[in-house]
Parts: structure tokens; C-alpha cells; sequence
């Protein structure tokens, strides 16, 4: 039994609402006004339709407080990257099978290289730890999947990503906001417009954040004035730390743990929302996954199992589960996070699903 089961819900508050501002329908509404009221942009090689979007963009950067200097520069010479819409209309509408995708994210190789890592940067860990009370664990594991411990940082042009993607129809709205946070990211001087560099959708750095959680929630750890996710490891983690913790991280506490389900358990208990103490769980027969009774503990869980058909891997999860699915909405990878993090510490009793 783990002391974090124990402890129950002694840790910090609860979540503070950090959704993403997706829409800024009324400010493009104003733009095109704008647009409609000025005289014709002249037009580039980007093409006139696409030149006189980037002229809205632009006003709007410009009445948000963005230097003239800093909006010029990097929307200079722009043009929509073809492959980056082909990008965004091939991602798979199906989502992959949730054994094959932790057999793919959680390998041997990567589960070894974390517990590298967790030694190797034990007195920043430590730190973190300390000031976010997130522990090294869930730090290592969101490096290790985002970008296999800044491995893969992406190398897609920033701006031109998201205005590709700001200009396209299907997600516009969201992207073009995300266009105006990097462009306040370049005009603070975290990085600048040709050197920020990250995933076709405009995901930064060893965390992968995108701008609008870089400026909601990035660090300067190391203290030389800059919010540097790419080259500070520093930097990216105690951002990562920060995000969790502003997420609602309940300090002292952990994720969740793989568990087994009685065959006759009601499939309406088996989501998400259905939250009930751990004797409750017990006393429904659900177990450890080697059988076990589950812990006395104050905490309340509810039982996820992201292989719908009857005997797919079940987990019963925690509050901080919450934090994982607030940094990406998918339950396959808030289930990696938390395994991955029980892995590296030698704590996972998760194994394989396919037996
Ligand atoms: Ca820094």
C-alpha cells in the first residue's frame, strides 16, 4: 500500500477552470471590419486572400499590445504550408487501440532511459517537488511522452504552422488565437520568430505547450530572464510542474492504479463521473490487479477502462487523474502519464493487456 493512497484528501484544492480560449469570433468580426475599411494589402506570393487575413491578424496583434517591430518580422513573407493541412486532415479519426498504444509509448527502452533521467536530474526533481509538489515521477513521464525526454522538440516553423492553420476553415478560430500568443511569446523575448520552431500544430518545446499555455503557465526556472522550453530543461519542467499544479494537483496524493473488475460490476459504474470511496470499490469486489484488497484510504476513485469490451485493463483513478486529462483530454494518454510515472519508480503492477 502507498502512503499517497493513504493520505486521502489531505493535498491542495481543487481544480481552477483552464480552458483554452478557443473562439475569437467577435475579434475577427471586427478585423474584417477593419479590413473591409482600409485600403487593399498589396498581394505576395502567399496569395491575396491569404495576405489580407495576415493584415487582419496583424491589426489584431497590434490593438492587443504587440510591438509593431515584433508583428512585422514575423509575418513577414508568410505563406500557408500545404503540408501542414494535409497533416491536419490525415490525423486518424479512430483512435488507435488502447494496447497497441501503450505497448508503443511505454517501451522498455524509454521506461529504462526514465529511470535515467530521474537520477540524473534528481536535485532539479527535487526542487520541483519541493516548490509544486509534483512528484519527479509525473515530471519524468510527461518529458518522456511529449518529447521523449527532448528528444523530439518538432521542427515546423511556429508562425507559419499556426497561421496555416489560423487561415484554414476546419479549426481557424482556435489556431489564430494560438498565432496571437506566439507572437506575444516572440515580442517578450522568449524566443524569437525564426528560431521557434515546434510540432505541425504549433506545440513548443520539451513539454510541448502550446502558446497560449506557454503564457499561461511557463517558467523561467533557471533565472536568465527567459522562458526557454526548448534548450532549459529547468525551464520545460518546472512549466510542466507548474501546468499540474495549477491544474489542481493535490499534493501527497497519486494518479490512480490498475485494477481488477468483478464480472458482474455494473457497466454504468464504469465511468468517469461515478465517484465512490475505495471501501466502496472494495466492497463491489473490485481489486488489485494481482488480487489484492485495494487500500484503506480517505480518497475517492472512479473506474476508467479505455478498452471498452468486457476485460480490458480497468483503472481506479484519483483526483490528480484530473490533471492529466486537463493537460491533454484523451484518456489513453492520461492512463500513459500515470503508468509510465508508476514504471520509472518501479511501482507499476500494469503489465500488458493482451492477457
Ligand atoms: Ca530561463
Amino acid at each position: 500500500m502507498r502512503d499517497e493512497e493513504r493520505r486521502g484528501q489531505t493535498g491542495r484544492g481543487g481544480r481552477r477552470g483552464l480552458r483554452i480560449a478557443a473562439g475569437c469570433g467577435a475579434l475577427a468580426a471586427f478585423g474584417a471590419a477593419l479590413i473591409l475599411a482600409a485600403s487593399p494589402a498589396p498581394a505576395s506570393k502567399g496569395g491575396s486572400e491569404f495576405d489580407a487575413w495576415l493584415r487582419q491578424v496583424e491589426t489584431e496583434a497590434l490593438e492587443r499590445g504587440i510591438s509593431r517591430a515584433t508583428v512585422e518580422t514575423a509575418l513577414a513573407d508568410l505563406e500557408p504550408i500545404p503540408e501542414i493541412v494535409q497533416l491536419d486532415r490525415s490525423q486518424p479519426k479512430k483512435p488507435a487501440e488502447f494496447c497497441s498504444y501503450m505497448e508503443r509509448r511505454l517501451t522498455s527502452t524509454r521506461i529504462a532511459r526514465g529511470k535515467r533521467v530521474m537520477s540524473e536530474h534528481r536535485a532539479l526533481l527535487r526542487e520541483l517537488n519541493a516548490e509544486y509538489g509534483v512528484p519527479e515521477r509525473y515530471l519524468v513521464a510527461l518529458w518522456g511522452l511529449e518529447t521523449n525526454f527532448g528528444d523530439y522538440l518538432g521542427d515546423y516553423p511556429v508562425v507559419g504552422a499556426l497561421a496555416t492553420l489560423g487561415h484554414d476553415p476546419r479549426r481557424g478560430a482556435m489556431f489564430r488565437e494560438q498565432l496571437i500568443s506566439a507572437l506575444q511569446i516572440i515580442d517578450e523575448g522568449h524566443q524569437g520568430a525564426d528560431t521557434m520552431r515546434g510540432s505541425w500544430a504549433g506545440a513548443m518545446g520539451q513539454v510541448q505547450f502550446m502558446p497560449s499555455t506557454f503564457l499561461a503557465y511557463a517558467v523561467d526556472h533557471d533565472g536568465d530572464g527567459r522562458k526557454d522550453l526548448w534548450n532549459s530543461t529547468p525551464d520545460a519542467l518546472a512549466s510542466a510542474a507548474n501546468y499540474l499544479s495549477q491544474a489542481g494537483w493535490r499534493s501527497g496524493e497519486t494518479w490512480g492504479r490498475p485494477v481488477s473488475l468483478p464480472a458482474d460490476l455494473d457497466g454504468a459504474t464504469r465511468t468517469l463521473r461515478r465517484k465512490r470511496a475505495l471501501s466502496d470499490w472494495q466492497a463491489r469486489g473490485v481489486r488489485q490487479a494481482d488480487g489484492g484488497d485495494l487500500p484503506e484510504s480517505n480518497l475517492r476513485g472512479s473506474i476508467v477502462q479505455p478498452r471498452r469490451e468486457k476485460g480490458g485493463p480497468a483503472f481506479l483513478v484519483y483526483p490528480n487523474y484530473h490533471a492529466f486529462l486537463n493537460w491533454n483530454r484523451s484518456t489513453f494518454f492520461a492512463v500513459s502519464v500515470g503508468t509510465l510515472a508508476d514504471a520509472v519508480t518501479g511501482r507499476s503492477s500494469f503489465r500488458s493487456c493482451g492477457s
